[in-house]
């Protein structure tokens, strides 16, 4: 019997536009984790499994080996720091913009701007390497209140569409990096399950191609 390969995603937006890309692989999912509670799904492959985790967790899971592949966001692998994983394809799917944002009258007070954000090490490396000091606050989620409560002085978030920023009253100000999803393999699994790894991989290159 051939080893389980597990291949590790978030729900929503990363799990919709990857499962096409599966499909071309010849891989389909027997369960909609929308639907279903369960955090492992069936494949209609025996020797493939999904685990159905946090975005922020995927690449934790994958270091580990816990899963022998998975998908993430790159803001989220900027985060991780990629200790233990490969990253050999950019799946362009889930794309949005790690962006600046705040108030269009933003009059930051004098001192070192507060930046609140969950971006920390990304927001940190930015303003570092335009020698700028910066106070981060680390937010887990709605950054949009924390200029207009006065929290902060911007944010730093992903935008799509940017009608979130909108909705709050801010705007986009600073664009600091693209952001799609990437494949990424555990490293061990790389060299032990290398044929099953390869072939899966050249088979999601052609249908991001297409
Ligand atoms: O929600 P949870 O804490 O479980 O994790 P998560 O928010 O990281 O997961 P999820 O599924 O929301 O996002 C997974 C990945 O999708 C992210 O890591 C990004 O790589 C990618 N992605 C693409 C986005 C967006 N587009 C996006 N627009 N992730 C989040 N957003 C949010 C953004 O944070 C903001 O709140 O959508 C809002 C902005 O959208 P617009 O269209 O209003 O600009
Ligand atoms: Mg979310």
């Amino acid at each position: 019997m051939t080893e389980t390969l597990t291949i590790a995603l978030s729900k929503g937006r990363i799990f919709k536009e990857t499962v096409p890309l599966l499909a071309a692989a010849g891989i389909e999912p027997l369960d909609d984790p929308e639907k279903s509670r369960k955090l492992i799904l069936d494949t209609n492959r025996e020797d493939v499994k999904l685990v159905i985790i946090r975005a922020s967790d995927v690449p934790t899971y994958v270091q580990y080996g816990a899963a022998d592949i998975g998908v993430a966001g790159k803001d989220v692998l900027m985060e991780h720091g990629g200790a233990g994983i490969y990253e050999p394809l950019d799946l362009k799917i889930a794309q949005c913009r790690l962006m600046v944002a705040g108030r269009p009258d933003a009059r930051p007070r004098g001192g070192r701007l507060r930046i609140a954000t969950k971006f920390v090490d990304s927001t940190r490396r930015y303003y570092a390497a335009r020698g700028k000091q910066v106070e981060i606050i680390k937010l887990y989620g709605s950054m949009e209140l924390a200029p207009i409560v006065g929290l902060a002085d911007y944010i730093v978030d992903l935008v799509d569409t940017g009608n979130t920023l909108k909705a709050n009253g801010l705007e986009p100000l600073e664009h600091i990096a693209h952001i799609s999803s990437r494949l990424i393999v555990n490293k061990a699994a790389m060299k032990m399950k290398h044929a099953r790894v390869k072939a899966l991989i050249e088979q999601l290159k052609s249908a991001v191609e297409k």
